[in-house]
């Protein structure tokens, strides 16, 4: 019986097959067709070119469904019927003895906030193809080419919702992170969180570019790990992208990843059978080389950009308490209106002093958790990096939240409850969240060491009954009030101790309920935050700007040994005066300087600009100079924070957005008699090219600063582009193509323009085009990104003026 798992386990390298479109195009696929459309037309050219891959030596072959998606499918094609038929061809192609692996691309869709789907409606389109799959006798659902981290859960969730058959997610990188700012570090730690058996990477510059990304993610996770690059880098040939390194050198530098401990191999663009030949003649059958994951945390948690590693040799982690409405009336109004600017208030202030994670606790009366935490969670991870800890009694908010979370969010919390484990456990497991385990259980509280140690012994065994892994379990300490119970304070470091050193369990705690009714509360919950590192407390739940809590941890830090050279403690308090307020262990990088306007826009502060420029112009600020003199530098600085891979691509949508939605608010006062005429530009993407995530940001970004667009949307004709910027009067026509088959579509409307003998200017983008082929076919212009692609537009713009 085939078992990839068990194959997996087996500790040989298993060969995983090549490129599939090239091959297609060189039997008869033409450019801009769909590989499904050609393979269900001509199914036995893709069984023959699975064949030739088997016959080179490869023990995985992948299904040509790359596309296969509601969206991205060609109407008139079934989505099920191709994934199916597509598989079974697979699988007559290549018989019993070798895996065949369901491919699963990207939809083409972002999910919200920065697209206009929702988590859920990603996994529905995945679930539908991967039905298909399974039906047609796939061995396991392959993730290919992902490049956000959202998307990739999304297929993950989609193929346990829907078999038990092994996932294997590959993400791609340039240089060093996703198109959403993911790294390969991060990407692997979620992955892990959420159980996934194949770990890897694909497509990319060629096999170099990936020996960095394949050793990040081979010390970031224990799971078996996949490369497959493409054979080299693309290069121009007559129109179309070319791929050349030859079989030989290619298997030669992929086949040193197997020495760094990669398990399963393959290739992606351009790769042929001869260069899976090769590749199996090298490291095929050998043994896996993988050296022992050292230095693994207790849990780790994630956002889409960064990973915090709780555990015995790190840092003691901040979780921030303050996005917590109790005691905070105006907190819980503006949660009854469903409004979050409060909790970005919140936010800010904490993480500027030091909290690696922010507890989001809405609970309130007359608060509907069940739709503000996932609004909270979705303005939270648009405006900050940081991780969150979603805080809720209400499994239904829970549950949305972890659907509008990118990452592996930290759950608060799992208690002994009746039903708690059995709801939120198997959550947690198929969605990677780790969660904080409360031992809480019926009406007495636990007040002794072994009251407590009896429920999280309980707890556990429930825990491992749903197959979940300990890696997702943080013990919370139970911090109660000592001056009611005085031993409490005792049974807590009892509590870290014993989770540390018989389960190896990181923990964490309330801290300020310790002090609960007594004076000097920061003198007592700094004391004991320092006895409880000093016992192995990983975390801590507190407000982190108080300066008190922040020297400890500070000076515990150094105490532990793990602040080396005392370096941290020394930057931060070298100029130390008691009583005095000393920076945050964790210097805050200088805020920009500029005006509440200029910030909110910098910041993506969507909710507050509108009053912000309100104000302004109350006061009797003048709306053109708001514009040129605020917003527009502002957004222009979020351009060059971009370019210096400082912002990611969320960010900038959010910023983008902001000075939208503050350019719309002031728009009635922007008309002036005789106004000089603002330049056109229409976009589009190409006929035969339904990718539109590019063009749509290129979009958002020019009308930021202030050009008229004419969005002529996706898979359109040269005649219709050039016919819309006659009619438009455009001084500029932006193309965007997101294929190697689609991108030659580009030539067409730069051919017209000149047959026509129009003065507009023809930009051109898009993932594979390059200013070399731009050059090529006579574009005026060529823009690798959308903060490039006004640069260029307004050169263009300035050129066309001059006739
Ligand atoms: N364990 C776990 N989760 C928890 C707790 C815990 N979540 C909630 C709580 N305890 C930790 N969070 C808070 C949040 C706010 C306050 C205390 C703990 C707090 N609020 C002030 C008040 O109530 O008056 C408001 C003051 C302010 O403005 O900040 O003190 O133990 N797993």
């Amino acid at each position: 019986m085939r078992d990839f798992r068990r194959s997996l386990k087996d500790g040989n390298i298993l060969i995983f097959d090549g490129g599939m479109g090239s091959l297609l195009q060189r039997r008869g696929l033409k450019p801009g067709q769909s590989p499904e459309e050609f393979g269900m037309a001509r199914p036995e050219v893709v069984a023959a070119i699975h064949a030739e891959y088997a016959h080179a030596g490869a023990h995985v072959v992948t299904t040509n469904t790359f596309g296969a998606t509601r969206h991205k499918l060609p109407a008139g094609l079934d989505v099920f019927e191709v994934n199916e038929t597509m598989a079974r061809a697979a699988r007559q192609a290549v018989g019993e003895g070798v895996f065949v692996a369901g491919s699963v691309g990207p939809t083409g869709k972002m999910v919200e906030p920065l697209g206009d789907i929702t988590f859920r409606g990603l996994v529905e389109i995945f679930k539908e193809q991967i039905r298909g799959l399974v039906a047609g006798g796939v061995d396991l659902i392959l993730a290919e080419t992902q490049f956000d981290l959202a998307e990739a859960r999304a297929v993950v969730v989609a193929a346990r919702e829907v078999c038990d058959l092994p996932v294997g997610v590959s993400m791609t990188f340039e240089g060093g992170v996703s198109l959403t700012g993911t790294s390969p570090e991060v990407f692997a730690r979620t992955m892990e969180n959420m159980g996934v058996d194949l770990i890897g990477s694909n497509c990319s510059a060629g096999p170099e570019e990936l020996i960095l990304v394949a050793r990040a993610i081979l010390a970031s996770c224990s799971a078996p790990v996949l490369i497959e690059p493409n054979a080299g880098l693309p290069e121009l040939v007559d129109g179309a992208t070319v791929f050349r390194l030859p079989p030989d050198p290619f298997a030669a530098t992929v086949s040193t990843l197997a020495a760094d401990g990669v398990a399963c191999l393959g290739g992606c663009c351009g790769t042929t059978p001869e260069h899976i030949r090769a590749l199996f003649a090298l490291c095929g059958d050998r043994p896996v080389a993988r050296p022992a994951f050292e230095d693994r945390p207790c849990l780790t948690v994630t956002s889409r950009s960064v990973a915090v590693d709780f555990g015995f040799d790190r840092p003691c982690r901040i979780i921030g308490e303050r996005i917590n409405p109790t005691g905070k009336a105006e907190l819980a109004a503006q949660l009854q209106r469903l409004e979050t600017r409060q909790v970005l208030t919140f936010a800010e202030e904490q993480i500027v002093a030091g909290a690696d994670l922010l507890d989001v606790n809405v609970g309130a009366p007359m608060v509907d958790e069940t739709r503000m935490l996932p609004l909270a969670v979705r303005a939270l991870t648009s405006a900050h990096a940081a991780p969150l800890c979603l805080d809720s009694s209400n499994p239904d908010a829970i549950r949305a939240a972890l659907e509008a979370y990118p990452g592996s969010a930290l759950v608060n919390s799992i208690s002994g409850e009746a039903e708690r484990m059995e709801t939120l456990g198997p959550l947690c497991r198929d969605y990677g969240a780790p969660f904080i385990l409360l031992p809480l259980k019926g009406r007495k509280l636990p007040v002794t060491a072994s009251e407590r140690l009896a429920i999280i012994e309980e707890l556990l065994a429930k825990a491992e009954e749903l197959r979940i892994p300990r890696r997702l379990i943080l013990v919370d300490a139970l911090a109660l009030t000592v001056s009611s119970k005085p031993e409490a304070a005792k049974a807590c470091l009892e509590v870290i101790r014993h989770c540390r050193e018989r389960w190896g369990l990181g923990s964490t705690m309330g801290l300020s309920n310790i002090s609960f009714g007594l004076p000097a509360r920061d003198l007592i919950n700094s004391t004991f935050l320092a006895m409880a590192m000093g016992a192995g407390m990983t975390s801590f739940i507190a407000n982190p700007n108080t300066a008190r809590l922040r020297e400890s941890l500070a000076a515990g830090e150094v105490l532990l040994g793990r602040d080396r050279q005392a370096s941290s403690f020394i930057a931060a308090y070298s100029g130390w005066t008691p009583g005095v307020s000393a920076g945050p262990a964790v210097a805050a990088t200088a805020e920009e300087e500029g005006s509440p306007v200029f910030t909110a826009v910098m910041k993506g502060q969507k909710d507050r600009i509108a009053d912000l420029l309100a104000a302004r112009i109350a006061e009797g600020a003048d709306p053109f100079a708001l514009v040129d003199g605020e917003m527009i530098p502002a957004i222009a600085r979020v351009g060059e924070k971009y370019e210096r891979k400082e912002y990611f691509l969320p960010q900038l949508l959010l910023c983008a957005e902001t000075m939208q939605t503050g350019f719309d608010s002031i728009r009635h006062l922007l008309v002036r008699e005789g106004q000089e005429a603002r330049d056109t530009v229409v976009m589009a993407t190409v006929e035969g090219d339904i990718h539109d995530i590019g063009k749509n940001i290129v979009c958002l970004m020019l009308r930021n600063f202030g050009y008229n667009v004419v969005d002529l949307g996706k898979d359109v004709a040269a005649a219709d582009i050039v016919a819309a910027a006659v009619e438009h009067g455009a001084s500029v026509i932006g193309l965007s193509a997101l294929m190697t088959t689609t991108m030659v579509r580009m030539e067409d409307t730069v051919r017209l323009v000149r047959e026509r003998g129009l003065t507009c200017r023809v930009m051109v983008g898009g993932a594979v085009v390059t200013r070399a082929y731009a050059d090529m076919i006579g574009a005026h212009g060529y823009a690798d990104d959308a903060v490039a692609a006004v640069r260029v537009a307004t050169q263009l713009c300035a050129e066309v003026r001059q006739g």
